[in-house]
């Protein structure tokens, strides 16, 4: 059986990647329902040889639908996904607008993939995929829970501008060609600069980003104790987020066996030969789908403490492949 697969948001980075991850996944498709705004109406969306021509959303297109892929922002997410799910479509939301609604699953398919089914074994209409920095780390994060237990990760995030979709990486160009703005998309010049400042600020010091992925981590890895301390960073680069994380588990480990449980662990890749300069990077992990990890090694200053650094592409697995890979999980079963 092929699917009819409707995109809203389609001309954005997130929406193109989407089309490109169906495409080199093979996913079963019948047709693509191109969404996006009354701005974008009637442009051409090209897939595998075909062209389809973007449309406002509606219930009507919905309605035509199988599966919708949600990447529009958190506002058009809150205005289309009961309408869409109502229509009969399956909701794959990109957005942050329901991943805390205890009703809606957030995947990372690694982690958690069997909370996109009800009891009943149908799927949920609405399904959260979670934010990029966040699902990134939940990769590495679950084997090593499996095993050792986390008690506590510390997390610095190095993020790229992409993060903030094509106006984050327009501002990064122009700022680089000397063209200064009067007031900043990464909200102080990112050129040549690292800003530790993304999303907007809450009332406890720490941003939304960074309540993100506390929040988030303890939701799909089905733990409230774990205690995830965040700092996160934008910085002028496109291809990935970085992140360094400092992890204290409950159980001393073997490092050896722990570099052994993260190359065998579904969805991640291990880049860490010192020896040879050999660690993840942004570049590297450009238009990739695993999670690059890095070096890895005790924390020889605390017990049972690990440090590593990991990267991927936040427009990859940190949003379009992540969203796929949780409707990869639906074929078969609509
Ligand atoms: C950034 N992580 O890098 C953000 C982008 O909640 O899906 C993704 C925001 C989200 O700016």
């Amino acid at each position: 059986k092929a699917y009819s697969v409707a995109i809203l948001g389609v001309t954005g980075l997130v929406g193109r990647t989407m089309l490109d991850v169906l495409d080199e996944r093979d996913f079963p498709v019948r047709e693509i329902i191109p969404l996006a705004s009354e701005r974008s109406l009637g442009r051409e969306i090209k897939f595998r040889g075909k062209t389809f021509l973007t449309e406002v959303p509606t219930s009507e297109a919905f309605s035509r639908a199988d599966i919708a892929l949600f990447s529009a922002g958190a506002g058009a997410s809150r205005q289309w996904a009961a309408v869409a799910a109502d229509s009969g479509a399956i909701v794959i939301d990109n957005s942050s607008a329901f991943r805390m609604d205890p009703h809606v699953p957030l995947v990372v398919p690694e982690v958690n993939s069997e909370a996109i089914f009800g009891l009943d074994g149908s799927p949920c209409k609405i399904i959260a995929n979670p934010n990029c920095s966040t699902i990134q780390m939940v990769v590495v994060l679950k084997p090593l829970h499996d095993k050792f237990r986390i008690r506590r990760v510390v997390v610095s995030t190095y993020q790229s501008v992409t993060g903030k979709g094509k106006i984050g990486r327009d501002a990064l160009e122009e700022e680089l060609a000397g063209r200064i703005p009067e007031s900043f998309v990464h909200v102080h010049q990112i050129a040549f600069n690292a800003v530790p400042h993304i999303d907007v600020f809450q009332e406890n010091g720490y941003t939304k980003e960074e309540m993100k992925m506390v929040n988030e981590t303890r939701k799909i890895m089905g733990d409230e104790s774990l205690s995830v301390s965040p700092t996160t960073v934008r910085i002028p680069v496109y291809g990935g987020h970085g992140e360094a994380l400092n992890i204290e588990f409950d159980n001393d480990f073997d490092i050896e066996e722990l570099k052994g449980l993260l190359s065998g662990a579904p969805g991640i890749v291990v880049q860490d030969d010192p020896s040879a300069n050999v660690y993840p990077m942004p570049l590297s992990s450009y238009e990739k789908d695993e999670v690059f990890v890095g070096r890895i090694r005790r924390d020889f200053w605390h017990p049972n403490t690990l440090n590593m650094w990991i990267v991927a592409d936040n427009l990859r697995k940190g949003a379009a492949t992540n969203a796929v890979q949780i409707a990869e999980k639906l074929v078969g079963r609509l």
